[in-house]
Order: C-alpha cells, then sequence, then structure tokens
C-alpha cells in the first residue's frame, strides 16, 4: 500500500497554484482576510477564483459544475471558505462530493487552545470518504436507508495517515519528538460489526509501528472529552464520529472561530475553517477569521512551506494574545481589523 505523506513532497517545478472557492456567508468574509495574510508572506502562488455553493445554485440551479471540478483539479489544491446547503431534496453535499471526487481521505483537525484552554492539544484525524456519509441511501416510502461502509483499506489509509502524525511536530514543551504520541482510536465497536472492523485495522497499523495506542467508545470518548480534554493527544475515528466530536472540542477552546482543517489525499488537498457559511453574521463584518488563516497555514506546511506556516501561526497566537479579537472570543475587533493585525505581526516579524 502507498504511504501517505504528512508534507506533500512532490517535486514541483512550477510555482504553487491554489484554486480559491470562498462559497457562501461568511466565507465571502474569512476567505478574503486570510488571502491577504498569504499575501504579507511574499510568496510566488498563483490565485484561480472558483465559484460554487448556494449563490452559484440560485444563479445557475447547480451549485458545481464538472468545469468547476476540472478548474479545481488543475491547481494543486483547494482553498475552500463555508457553503450553504441549498434547499432542493435532490442535494448533494459539495463538500461530500469534493471529498469524494478527489479522494481526499484524511480529514485532518487540530484542537488547540490559544487563549481559552491553553492547555488542550490534540488532533482529530476523521476518515473523510466513507462511513456515514458513504452517499449511499435509498428512500422507500416510510423509511430511509443510510448505508454506513466501512472498509479495510479505508481503515488501514486512515490509520496509517495517524501514525505519520503520531511521529510528527514537536512535543508539549516545544523540544523535537522523541516519543510518538498516542493514538486514542474511538469507534462503536461493541454495537457495530462495521466498527469492529475499524478498530481491528487501527490496532494493527498501530502495532505495526509501534505507535502506543488506546481504544475507547464513542460515548465514552465525548464524556472524557468534556471532563479531561487534555488528556487526548491524536485521535482517529470514523467519519460520522468524526465530526460530532471536532465540534465539541471546538466549544472547549473557545469555538469553530478557531478551528482550522485539511483535507488531504495522495495528490491533492483542500483546506478549509472547520466551521460554515454562518447565514445569521454573514455581511456584518463579525465573522471569525483565524479559522481560515490556520487553514491557510496547514496548507503551507502541507506544500513543504514550513517556515511561512510557522510564521502565521506565531502572528496568530501574538495577536489573539494582545486582545485583538472578534465577538465570539469576546473582543470588539471586525474580521478585518484581525486579519489586519495578523498581517502587521507577520510584516514586522
Ligand atoms: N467549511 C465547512 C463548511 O462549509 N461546512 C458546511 C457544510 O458542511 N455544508 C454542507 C455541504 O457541503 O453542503
Amino acid at each position: 500500500m502507498k504511504t501517505a505523506k504528512v508534507v506533500n513532497s512532490m517535486n514541483r517545478v512550477n510555482p504553487m497554484k491554489i484554486a480559491v472557492a470562498s462559497g457562501d456567508g461568511i466565507g465571502k468574509e474569512v476567505i478574503p482576510a486570510a488571502l491577504q495574510v498569504l499575501d504579507a508572506l511574499s510568496l510566488n502562488i498563483e490565485k484561480v477564483p472558483v465559484e460554487i455553493g448556494y449563490g452559484k445554485w440560485k444563479r445557475t440551479g447547480k451549485a458545481i459544475t464538472n468545469d468547476d471540478l476540472d478548474l479545481l483539479r488543475s491547481c494543486d489544491c483547494t482553498f475552500f471558505g463555508a457553503i450553504t446547503t441549498p434547499p432542493d431534496p435532490d442535494y448533494k453535499s459539495v463538500l461530500v462530493r469534493i471529498r469524494q471526487e478527489f479522494d481526499l481521505y484524511a480529514n485532518i483537525r487540530p484542537v488547540k487552545g490559544i487563549g481559552k484552554g491553553k492547555n488542550i492539544n490534540f488532533t482529530i484525524v476523521r476518515e473523510n470518504t466513507e462511513g456515514m456519509y458513504s452517499g449511499i441511501e435509498q428512500v422507500f416510502p416510510d423509511a430511509v436507508h443510510s448505508t454506513r461502509v466501512i472498509t479495510h483499506k479505508g481503515s488501514e489509509r486512515i490509520a496509517e495517515y495517524a501514525c505519520l502524525l503520531a511521529r510528527e511536530d514537536k512535543d508539549k514543551e516545544g523540544d523535537r519528538r522523541t516519543h510518538p504520541k498516542r493514538l486514542t482510536i474511538v469507534h462503536k465497536a461493541n454495537i457495530l460489526k462495521s466498527c469492529n472492523l475499524f478498530r481491528e485495522v487501527c490496532i494493527s497499523v498501530a502495532d505495526k509501528h509501534k505507535v502506543p495506542w488506546e481504544d475507547m467508545l464513542v460515548d465514552a470518548t465525548a464524556h472524557r472529552m468534556v471532563l479531561d480534554p487534555e488528556r487526548f493527544e491524536l485521535i482517529v475515528t470514523t467519519n460520522l464520529f468524526g465530526d460530532i466530536l471536532s465540534d465539541m472540542a471546538a466549544a472547549l477552546i473557545g469555538g469553530l472561530g478557531l478551528c482550522a482543517s485539511a483535507n488531504i489525499g495522495e495528490n491533492y488537498a483542500l483546506f478549509e475553517p472547520v466551521h460554515g457559511s454562518a447565514p445569521d453574521i454573514a455581511g456584518k463584518g463579525l465573522a471569525n477569521p483565524i479559522a481560515a488563516i490556520l487553514s491557510l497555514a496547514m496548507m503551507l506546511k502541507w506544500y513543504g512551506k514550513t517556515k511561512e506556516s510557522d510564521a502565521v501561526h506565531d502572528a496568530v497566537a501574538h495577536v489573539t494574545a494582545a486582545g485583538i479579537t472578534t465577538p465570539d472570543l469576546g473582543g470588539r475587533c471586525s474580521t478585518m481589523k484581525v486579519a489586519d493585525a495578523v498581517t502587521a505581526a507577520i510584516e514586522t516579524r
């Protein structure tokens, strides 16, 4: 089996080319804010705008087209904002479609407190292409069957990715990591046979890589994450469980406005804030741009620009510590004021 790379190591000759899909609602505010931060790094990056989402659906009847997918494909990766779900019974999630089309099987969601919950620091590795989001659904007159698909291959490659992450990065004291992180394998194997397969495959991959592991039922994980979130280092889990646990984890560190994510495949990746389009605050300059800015940092790291990625992280930590925050974190600053402060911190450092 081909092993995934934590950092993209494709040998590229041309400058980096990214598709920029702001999407809907606050996506249209946080993505330009993050791009301003990107510009401050003076990198040679081509940006290709791609319109997808509810706005496009209202205008054209389609939220995403094959031409849009080709445009995304013509770039190294996609920087994505947020999407509103159109009121259409036949609608298929744009994000699920992109994840499946590009086989973006690993959804990486770091949970790191930078103000509230500052000792919380773990990563959720969520399987991203199967599970409850397999897209296999049968609608009967009085019932709907949604098929949960867990495969050996899908479980093996997400476990392999998690084991790579277990040895990556620095430890809590900022030193080079000598011991791998402890992997928590989250499942519901006492009830679901599909979870039994997931659990067994994850254990055998962790043993192969000598990564210390524990396994935990998803309900117990939710309970312990609220009581003692600092105990977690790295979680690997299935699609729906990872979706739910990561939103809960976000609440422990100050909210979705801080949570970045990467959707990684063998040859392509998409980076996006975990939050949605938040129509209630859209257009008011209230949206927190930090999740989008940290997603940008994940993109730079994936591309191999580690120094620039670290600079973005440092600037965000500096600005947040200075109390320059949007109202969701108790501040009074607008989206662009926070982005301006992060830009200035990068320029002066
Ligand atoms: N940035 C994540 C996001 O936009 N989430 C909203 C979402 O999941 N929408 C469902 C869809 O893909 O239509």
